[in-house]
């Protein structure tokens, strides 16, 4: 199978480049380092240091003979886009390369603009030259769980049938999403489902939840393989975030009284969940939403998860609740299947304490590289 995969110098895209390349897949990657240019703006970067994407690729041709091609562009640029299409004719296409913070999004006007056209325009982008050069060519893209907000009703995967007025349809679920960013990934949902209605497109959107972990069977092979670890407030997400932060002895930072609660996923699920969708894919003209998560968990039982962990490797943690910078609920109801990903073949690695310890282990051996004024939130929603 000929895979593109936009997005795959990122957290995501890197190691599913790599475990669909060692399953046989050619797989080439388009990207614009968006991503590195963010930690310059940002005066962040990752907590394990990462090698260029070229480094990275000529590592893994000579580990593996495969050989993986890079496109560096912009998904906004369309010529450009075309020209990769035209260039790869691929099976499927992985997309994956959006602005993906949702406090980012939230920096101010700027920073909300930003996000939703790069991320709307160049979906857009794709759908179209998808539509142009390759219509047969299956869309894998990466949405999000927190696209559904935290409705009082249990989530559904997609659609929702719906009674009213003594009549019933299946439609889809309604969105409550909770930042500028989250906004434009439900833009996205729109925008391809129309485009499967319309021109018989066939599109598989993945409702990924938080991810976590950071390296894959791949990715830990060597180390210009690494994957990046995001830590600061505003890129770092959550149990990532409290890894980092019981490594340098930093009280983990839960926001308001952390009973919010979300849909987790390992990076090693991840990849995993891409295959199965690139392997069974949609028909022409199907439009199908799998919830990509394995296990939820409230924000405080992660912490003090964590925080146990570290008390048996000899930190001294504290979990403490600062004031939550986002409009969000606190407590809530949150039921959501995600079952689809587990009926094509997916076999959860679920938390545990091994991969904590691992975790900080991992983090402790790069505590150096973490910027202590970057870990407390100052992007406030309000
Ligand atoms: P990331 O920022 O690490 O990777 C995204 C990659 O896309 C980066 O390498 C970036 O340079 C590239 N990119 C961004 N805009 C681009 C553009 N206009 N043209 C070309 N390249 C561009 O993010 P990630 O954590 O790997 O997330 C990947 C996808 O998965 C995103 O769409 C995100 O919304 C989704 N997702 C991520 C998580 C998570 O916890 N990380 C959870 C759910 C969903
Ligand atoms: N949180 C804390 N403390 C922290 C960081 C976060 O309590 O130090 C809380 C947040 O308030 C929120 C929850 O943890 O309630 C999740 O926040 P997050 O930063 O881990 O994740 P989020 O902003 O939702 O975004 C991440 C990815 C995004 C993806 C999303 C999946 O950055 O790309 O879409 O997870 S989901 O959460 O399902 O929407």
């Amino acid at each position: 199978m000929r895979v593109l995969v936009c997005g795959g110098d990122g957290f995501c895209g890197w190691p599913t480049s790599l475990y669909l390349s060692r399953q046989g897949c050619e797989v080439s990657i388009l990207d614009n380092f968006l991503r590195r240019q963010w930690d310059t703006e940002l005066g962040t970067q990752s907590l394990v240091p990462i090698a260029t994407l070229s480094e990275r690729v000529q590592r893994w041709k000579e580990l593996t003979g495969r050989t993986i091609r890079t496109y560096i562009g912009d998904m906004t640029d369309h010529a450009f886009l075309e020209d990769v299409l035209r260039q790869e004719r691929p099976d499927g296409v992985v997309h994956f390369a959006e602005q993906r913070s949702a406090p980012y999004s939230m920096i101010d006007r700027q920073h909300a603009v930003f996000t939703q056209v790069n991320n709307v325009v160049g979906t857009l982008n794709l759908v179209y030259a998808i539509r142009d050069i390759v219509p047969d060519c299956h869309l894998v893209k990466l949405g999000s769980m927190g696209e559904y907000g935290t409705p009082n009703i249990d989530i559904e995967e997609g659609y929702l049938k719906i009674e009213h007025n003594g009549r019933s349809d299946v439609l889809p679920y309604p969105k409550q999403p909770g930042s500028m960013y989250h906004l434009s990934k439900v833009h996205d949902s729109h925008n391809i489902l129309f485009a499967c209605r319309v021109w018989d497109l066939r599109a598989t959107d993945l409702n990924q939840g938080v991810v976590y972990g950071v390296q894959t069977e791949d990715t830990s092979a060597d180390e210009v393989l690494y994957n990046r670890f995001d830590t600061d407030e505003v890129f770092g997400t959550a149990l990532n975030r409290f890894i980092a932060e019981a490594a340098v002895g930093q009280p983990l930072t839960v926001y308001g009284s952390g009973g919010q609660t979300r849909g987790f996923i390992q990076i090693r699920d991840t990849v995993r969940c891409i295959e199965l969708a690139l392997l069974h894919p949609a028909d022409r003209g199907q439009c199908r939403v799998f919830n990509q998560f394995t296990q939820q968990f409230s924000i405080l039982d992660l912490a003090s998860r964590v925080a146990n962990v570290a008390k048996e490797l000899q930190l001294a943690v504290d979990v403490t609740h600062v004031a939550n910078p986002r409009v969000e609920r606190e407590e809530h109801y949150y039921k959501a299947a995600h079952t689809k990903l587990v009926d094509l073949g997916l076999t959860p690695h679920l938390l545990d304490e091994a991969l904590l310890r691992e975790l900080i282990q991992l983090a402790i051996r790069y505590r150096e590289r973490i910027r202590l004024d970057k870990i407390l939130p100052s992007v406030q929603w309000r």
